[in-house]
């Protein structure tokens, strides 16, 4: 053995402790003690049985995926599969006792050992597919042999994992053992001694019969296609558990090695595999060290019961924080609560929340109609109108009332925090909480750090969005922060491309297939025309003359064109919200265009794309050369989890890296020349390009910097 593993022995039951925190992944040596400690039972006449159990907080959380960049970049391909043959081949049994979460190569390893037991909060899965990838060690093979063709196809293709009691109940986990695992498990190995051991690859009853199986995977390709579009390995691990019930178990490895393979060397796959490392890396701040105190939040008010106001308070309800709730008057508190229990309602018809759940949270959110409450909340969270002057009078009122220490926290989607703080006494409690619409459902929470909020702010306010079910990323205060400000140029391109002669529909097209869950000018329809058009009405004086800025949408909503709330927008909309193109808004465009004397022009999906992607890339540049953002990583987890970006491009920083950072700028410096001042490209980017460095590399620069 070594470190990693140790034995220890009950009488006659040996147990083998894998020791590898914090989740115990299978990393270098790993497997190799396994095998080591699995030799020595079956060498030992004593030991009767063997557990296998994790040491810490969990089993096996799967292969150590630090390892696969490695791999890709021309290093050994490591195999599970020989060690996994050697458990299922031992004679003595092995019983996997299984607590926190058996993943991937975790659950490969149980599902290699006889029986499995498991803790009642445990869970198992096979997510590989979250990774681009998918079960590389027999995983697509043992698994139907457990729990049948159905259930495996959507573990393997759908990544979701299954609790403990389901996985009991579906013959995957053979006992549940309430309290004390280790004695639980030791005592079923005794029961089972000297019995013949099942080997999971040698049991074929729940494969089933072709004819059943084929359309299980044709409905499972189907599913694949709507709800993972775009996505390679969901399909790949369909194909290796149909091919697991076509071929002898050997052959069917075989066919499962080559599709892993296949899909780990996938540009999907290390992009997918940055984003499970970026998701960690945001919450790690240079200059706020892990240590730095925490404030207690266990309540909070929300100043505001609109949309936003109302979706935060539910989130934090949701998280088991009580909020107060206050408007300017009862009758907008009563309009914000009716909003809350319609929302709750709908999350019960949809099967998200039990209405014991619902009933719970709704007991947790309490209005208010004035601010005596507020002072004995932990944390204020403003969502009013988004205008300074009331933003500035709503800090003012709290910094009189609430309790020394507490946070006032701003939801401000683009005003300036250090302005909004300069209207209390206490700059350092206060901070941007930027949610995003609507605010129960998105994952993204913007934390906006004001020149003076305090590190022990910072550091709660990353650490409760965690506990909110959100991602926190640390932002700077500029103007739009960083999704907002980078949205700009972005939607701001497919204005111009409309003007310029393209299809509105032909430009949201573009970008559903390059992978945007909504195109950009139905996202100005959803979110509402009107609420950029009064930013650009309030920020017209900034504005450089003589620079050409797009007129459509200004003019749209001159018409009362908002989009989905009046049903006219970019598109027209039925009583279902249901979009169709409108013929009028065609003729409207190219009459406008005409008039400012624009040539119209056929436009490819190449490259209303690369106007619309690229500028969003330039701008998330000149971000993280402004110190706006700690790293690219940042910006693309920023844009995975607020504005719809594909995960299996990996953000637009990495989606820039992967096309190559000198045909970016080389694109950018066409558009400079055809576009003008607009397009002028970041230093950054042209740095990067000429000296053949990725954004990711930057990111590893910052680091060492830091
Ligand atoms: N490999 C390497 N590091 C890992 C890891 C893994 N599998 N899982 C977690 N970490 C790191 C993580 O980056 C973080 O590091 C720390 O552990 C705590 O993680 C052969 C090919 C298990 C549910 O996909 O889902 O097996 O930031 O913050 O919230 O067929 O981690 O502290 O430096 O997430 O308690 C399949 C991925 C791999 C599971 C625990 N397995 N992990 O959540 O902690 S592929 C997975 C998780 C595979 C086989 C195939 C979660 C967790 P740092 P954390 P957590």
């Amino acid at each position: 053995m070594n470190n990693l593993v140790r034995i220890s022995k009950d009488n006659d039951v040996a147990v083998i402790t894998i020791d590898n925190p914090p989740v115990n992944a299978l990393g270098p040596g790993l497997p190799e003690g396994v095998l080591a400690a699995i030799d020595e039972i079956n060498g030992d006449p004593a030991v009767k049985a063997a557990v296998v159990i994790g040491g810490g907080r969990t089993f096996v959380a799967g292969a150590d995926i630090k390892e696969f960049g490695k791999m890709t970049s021309g290093g050994p391909r490591r195999s599970l599969l020989p060690l996994l043959l050697r458990i299922e081949d031992s004679g003595k049994p092995v019983v996997m006792a299984i607590h926190g979460s058996a993943f991937g190569g975790g659950l490969e390893l149980a599902m290699a050992g006889h029986y499995r037991v498991a803790s009642p909060t445990a869970q198992v899965g096979q997510p590989e597919v979250n990774l681009g990838i998918i079960p590389g060690a027999g995983g697509t093979q043992r698994l139907p042999r457990l729990v049948g063709v159905a259930k495996a196809v959507e573990m393997c293709a759908g990544g979701k994992p299954v609790s403990a009691r389901e996985a009991a109940a579906l013959g995957l986990v053979d006992r549940l053992i309430e309290g004390d695992l280790l004695a639980g498990a030791v005592a079923f190995a005794r029961e089972v001694a000297g019995k013949p051991a099942p080997k999971t690859r040698a049991r074929a009853e729940k494969l089933g019969p072709a004819a059943e199986t084929a359309a299980i995977f044709a409905a499972a390709r189907d599913a694949a296609a709507k709800k993972q579009r775009g996505l390679k390995a969901p399909l790949a691990a369909i194909d290796a558990v149909e091919a697991g019930t076509k071929l002898p178990f050997e052959e069917g490895c075989q066919a499962e090695a080559k599709l892993f393979t296949e899909c780990l060397f996938s540009d999907q796959s290390k992009a997918l595999i940055h984003v499970f490392f970026g998701e960690r890396e945001v919450a790690k701040i240079p200059d706020i060290p892990k240590e730095t105190a925490l404030i207690p939040v266990n309540s909070v008010a929300v100043v505001g019961s609109g949309t936003m106001g109302g979706g935060i308070a539910m989130v934090f309800a949701n998280a088991g924080i009580p909020v107060l709730l206050k408007d300017v008057d009862e009758a907008a508190l009563n309009l914000g609560m009716e909003k809350i229990r319609k929302n709750y309602a709908s999350s019960v018809q949809r099967g998200r929340f039990t209405q014991a759940f619902v009933d719970e949270r709704l007991k947790l959110i309490t209005p208010v109609p004035d601010y005596d409450a507020f002072s004995v909340v932990d944390m204020v969270i403003e969502a009013v109108f988004e205008g300074m002057a009331l933003k500035k009078k709503v800090f003012a009122d709290l910094d009189r009332v609430c309790r020394p220490g507490a946070i006032l926290a701003s939801n401000t989607s683009t005003l300036d925090i250090d302005e909004i703080a300069g209207s209390t006494s206490r700059p350092e409690a206060v901070i941007g909480t930027h949610f995003f619409s609507p605010a129960n459902v998105m994952r993204l929470l913007e934390i906006v750090r004001g020149k003076k909020s305090s590190k022990e702010v910072i550091a709660t306010c990353m650490q409760l969005s965690k506990k909110l079910g959100k991602i926190g990323v640390l932002v700077g205060n500029c103007r739009g922060f960083v999704g907002n400000r980078m949205f700009g140029p972005y939607r701001r391109e497919a204005q111009f491309l409309v003007e310029e002669g393209a299809e509105v529909e032909a430009v949201d097209k573009a970008l559903v297939d390059f992978g945007m869950a909504m195109g950009p000018l139905a996202t100005g329809d959803l979110a509402g025309l009107d609420v950029g058009w009064r930013i650009r009405k309030e920020y017209r004086h900034l504005e450089k003359p003589g620079i050409r800025q797009p007129f459509a949408e200004d003019r749209l909503c001159e018409l009362g064109r908002y989009g989905q709330k009046t049903l006219k927008g970019w598109y027209r909309y039925d009583e279902n919200r249901r979009a169709s193109a409108d013929p009028e808004v065609t003729a409207l465009v190219q009459k406008w265009s005409a008039d400012s004397g624009i040539p119209q022009r056929l436009i490819s999906a190449a490259e209303i794309v690369d106007r619309c992607i690229y500028a969003l890339v330039n701008e998330g540049a000149r971000i993280l050369e402004e110190g706006y953002a700690l790293r690219a990583v940042d910006i693309d987890i920023i844009y995975l989890n607020g504005y719809g970006f594909p995960a299996y491009r990996g953000g637009p920083m990495w989606h820039a890296d992967t096309v190559g950072l000198q045909k970016v700028y080389q694109r950018v410096c066409e558009f400079h020349k055809q576009h003008g001042e607009l397009w002028e490209p970041a230093p950054l980017l042209q740095r990067l390009a000429e000296e053949g460095k990725t954004f990711a590399e930057f990111d590893k620069e910052q680091v060492a910097a830091a």
